[in-house]
């Protein structure tokens, strides 16, 4: 497989105008007869290119004709999955009959069958595996669709736009034509067909349309649909006021499937979500499910405007689309519950797996310059990092500047398929402010470590920060040239109180500060003494700060500090500093021990009333191993989880009467409500349980029992299940018993929620996270059991995910957990290749493995690059071991 590069793009030599589509759905073969209106595209310039179309192993053409006629053999033909017309008029119908088996399509691109529906997924080249066509995001084309099945078993056929015709063929069957008057990219193309139920809604919009919401699943699902139809009206209300974006279409219609290869898609007027990522009822939905379907709502809403109305001329500008959407839909949440809250989730998120990312052989800009699939490219790098870019603009910017080139990038490219360079030039040019050598972050991979040292002159009361950066090479990109990094910074006194300082002739006690040369020295003048700086303030770029701050630094940050967010980030400093000596004892083999300084300082936060909880709750949770793995090099994982322990034993042990009192006090009364207020009771209640458990009290497990057994709510009951099921101290006591009271509960759990396939969803990725030596025989039973499905990503993801997390089981020292992972992907790899290829991230870390692990990762994939790979597992393997 060879790969595609940024600089050889070319507009498209043909244009389609209209696309007329006819869909005969059957069980066995479904026909789609195409008539394109096509033209030769005047900006490509004069020529006589052939017309070449994209297209796909699966898909069989019965007959293509032009203008009507149908073409002679000598006239087109079929290479590599293209069609190829050898000559063509400027101006032309081009009709195509193809022949697909969805029933038989296993990739979940294209047309698919999902439970007893046919559906899509068009993005990023699905539509190719439908019939052949120009499928690249800058052919832009108006829609109408007409659908023809058999009412009985698909009275529900939905496809883009607006319904204009209703009737019968003259077989019998059903005809229901579809119109989209807003031009489009194939990708953005759906179609669904079969026995749905649906949940119909109104939302006026502000200049007073009505507008048809409709939520469809099947109907035993319907009752899950009230909490993401409200949180649709939130999204529309919120995007009115916040972008001045209303909804354009007279119906927005989503519809849940269970079988899909991510999260959800934003189809025009059609969205397509895993039921995964927009069921929820309080019985089997846990809190943080509740706040994904509503992110994940809006987020394929807020896509409307950023991604439809204005889309992405080619793939490598995937993060015009989706960094922004991301930051759109990060600030919803941001504004519908806890600003700070979500801004620790999201960075934490971000530092662990994109900086994990950005460091890996994987590593490429937001905007990659080639890719061999585009696949591949929906990274946390393009999504995540992508939308850190868009929150430093609004830095740079503010709010104000912010919103004019938002609206000056809709206004000027509505309908158009544009560049991350448009967007930037728009931000530009509605503010004024300079954003030339900001545009690197677009082209330049890695995540830049920002040193800082400090000095603080008596005499003058000047305080000088020094900022260093540098950006380590990444695969392709040797050697790198400065950012522009916006380092927010304020300064605190010894007692912790806010100093106004004049940086620049302005005095404040906030400054944000531009980083934009290798080195560069800030001065803050007008102090007395010298202060303790609070750096970084909301994670104001994205990169690794190393600043030497002492204990006593920290704790004053994490108990004063006016932002809360780097409150949050004293304390998890202090916790990664416990825990990093720890790592270092247990390499070593030595005794652990800790610091008694940090159990005060936890004792402290369990005794703040005027804390949220849900902060505390996020503080207690410690630097997972995850992240903690990607601070390390090289990686000792069983060191690492050893030391998490080891520190939360500890805390448990010293604290576990504030322990047993923060549980009592932060239980709810009343019926479950997904409020901000409510999830954070829950979330520090839970997590004072937890730790309540590990300090070995009766009391404490019998508490856990009940809990799971009288549990209103699925956020609960998960909760004291898993809370149990991770137990270091449970565990301890039945280390290797089959029988033990954690299997009892997880026997239990499966037999109350066995018809809730999304809740054993869960059950299947707790079962396979498991800490114990069976952990890999544990995994193997799971993958044969009668609630597993390979074909189901969801399942795929939840075994071999929750595996992933098990020390004990995948990274067993013999490396039998590295060869069942590689199994499984050599096994994936034809039938979903996105799936297979997703599955291979834990192995792209081998390099950063200790030596005996890492040896046998990197067997591994070389074992799997041994294959008949797809393109997308090749690139993956390919990369990580180049
Ligand atoms: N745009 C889709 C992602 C499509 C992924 C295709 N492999 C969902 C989203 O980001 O909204
Ligand atoms: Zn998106």
């Amino acid at each position: 497989p060879s790969a595609i590069y940024l600089k050889d793009y070319k507009v498209p030599p043909f244009l389609i105008d209209k696309t007329e589509l006819t869909f005969d759905l059957d069980e066995a073969t479904t026909i789609v007869t195409s008539r394109l209106h096509m033209r030769r595209n005047p900006a490509f310039g004069k020529s006589t290119a052939p017309l070449i179309l994209d297209g796909g192993e699966d898909v069989k053409l019965i007959g293509v004709a032009m203008d009507d006629y149908p073409l002679p053999a000598e006239e087109y033909r079929i290479s590599e999955d293209k069609l190829i017309i050898t000559a063509t008029a400027d101006e032309f119908i081009l009709t195509c009959e193809t022949l697909i088996e969805p029933q038989n399509n296993t990739r979940l691109e294209g047309l698919y069958r999902s439970s007893s529906m046919f559906c899509t997924q068009c993005e990023a080249e699905g539509f190719r595996h439908i019939t052949y066509y120009l499928d690249r995001p800058d052919v832009m084309s108006v829609f109408t669709t007409t659908i023809i099945a058999d009412e009985s078993r698909y009275p529900v056929m939905l496809s883009n736009g607006n319904e204009v015709e209703r009737g019968k063929t003259d077989e019998g069957k059903t005809l229901v034509v579809w119109h989209d008057p807003f031009p489009k990219p194939a990708y953005l193309f759906a179609l669904v067909a079969g026995d749905l139920a649906v949940k119909n809604d109104v939302f006026t919009t502000q200049s007073q349309r009505d507008i048809t919401l409709q939520i469809f699943t099947e109907s035993h699902n319907i009752d899950k649909v009230d909490y993401a139809m409200e949180a649709l009206k939130r999204s529309m209300r919120w995007d009115e006021e916040a972008y001045g974006r209303e909804y354009d279409l007279d119906v927005f219609m989503i519809v849940a499937v269970d079988d899909f290869n991510m999260g959800a898609m934003e189809n025009k007027g059609l969205n397509i979500f895993n039921s995964s990522c927009l069921l929820a009822s309080p019985e089997t939905t846990t809190d943080d499910t509740y706040l994904r379907v509503e992110a994940i709502v809006a987020h394929e809403y807020f896509h409307n405007w950023s991604g439809n109305r204005v889309t992405c001329r080619d793939w490598f500008q995937l993060s015009l689309k989706e960094g922004f959407t991301v930051f759109r839909d990060q600030t919803f949440s941001a504004d519908m519950h806890s600003a700070t809250v979500k801004r620790v989730e999201d960075v934490s998120f971000l530092k662990t797996a994109q900086f994990a990312e950005d460091a890996g052989p994987m590593a490429h800009p937001v905007r990659p310059s080639s890719f061999i699939e585009i696949s591949n490219f929906y990274t946390l790098t393009v999504y995540e990092k992508g939308a850190e870019i868009v929150r430093m603009i609004h830095t740079l910017l503010g709010a104000e500047k912010f919103r004019a080139g938002s609206d000056l990038y809709f206004d000027r490219h509505d309908g158009q398929a544009v560049t991350c360079d448009d967007f930037l030039a728009a931000m530009q040019d509605a503010s004024g402010v300079d954003l030339s050598q900001f545009k690197r972050w677009y082209s330049q991979a890695g995540t830049p470590v920002v040193i800082v040292t400090d000095a603080f002159d008596e005499e003058s009361g000047t305080y000088r920060l020094t900022m260093k950066q540098d950006t380590a090479a990444t695969p392709a990109q040797p050697t790198k040239l400065p950012l522009h990094i916006p380092v927010r910074v304020g300064l605190l006194d010894e007692q912790g109180a806010a100093l106004s300082a004049t940086v620049n002739g302005i005095a404040a006690d906030d400054h944000v500060l531009h980083l934009t040369d290798s080195e560069q020295v800030f001065e803050f003048t007008g102090l007395t003494s010298r202060p303790v700086p609070s750096l970084l303030r909301g994670f104001s770029a994205p990169v690794k700060l190393r600043y030497d701050y002492s204990a006593a630094d920290l704790l004053l940050l994490m108990s004063a500090d006016s932002d809360g967010f780097n409150r949050w980030s004293a304390a998890q400093q202090l916790a990664v500093n416990e825990l990093t000596s720890l790592i270092d004892q247990a390499i070593k083999g030595d005794d652990l021990s800790i610091d008694s300084q940090l159990i005060h300082g936890y004792k402290t936060l369990l005794n703040d009333a005027s804390l949220d909880p849900a902060m505390v709750a996020l503080i207690l949770a410690l630097p997972s191993q995850a992240y903690l793995s990607e601070l390390a090099n090289p990686i000792y994982p069983a060191a690492i989880k050893q030391a998490r322990q080891y520190l939360k034993t500890q805390l448990a042990g010293a604290l576990s009467t504030d322990f047993e009192r923060v549980y009592h006090e932060h239980k709810i009364q009343g019926a479950y409500q997904a409020t901000a207020q409510d999830i954070a009771h829950r979330s520090l209640k839970n997590m004072a349980l937890s730790y309540w458990l590990e300090s070995g009290s009766e009391l404490a497990q019998q508490t856990v029992i009940t809990q799971f057994e009288s549990a209103d709510n699925m956020t609960d009951q998960f909760a004291a299940l898993s809370i149990y099921v991770n137990s270091i101290s449970v565990n301890s006591i039945a280390v290797n018993t089959q029988h033990s009271k954690a299997a009892e509960l997880l026997a239990a759990f499966y037999e109350q929620w066995q018809s809730e396939p999304l809740v054993v969803n869960k059950w299947l990725m707790l079962s396979a996270s498991q800490e114990n030596d069976n952990a890999l025989a544990t995994v193997k039973t799971l993958m044969e059991h009668p609630a597993f499905d390979l074909k189901n990503p969801n399942k795929v993801r939840s075994v071999l995910g929750g595996f992933g997390q098990s020390v004990s089981g995948f990274h067993k020292a013999d490396g039998s957990g590295y060869q069942f992972l590689a199994d499984q992907i050599i096994l994936l790899n034809k039938r979903n290749p996105q799936i297979a290829s997703r599955l291979c991230t834990p192995l792209t870390r081998w390099k950063k493995l200790q030596p005996e692990l890492s040896a046998k990762m990197k067997a591994e994939l070389e074992r799997i690059l041994a294959e008949d790979l797809s393109k997308d597992v090749y690139e993956v393997v390919s990369k990580s071991l180049a």
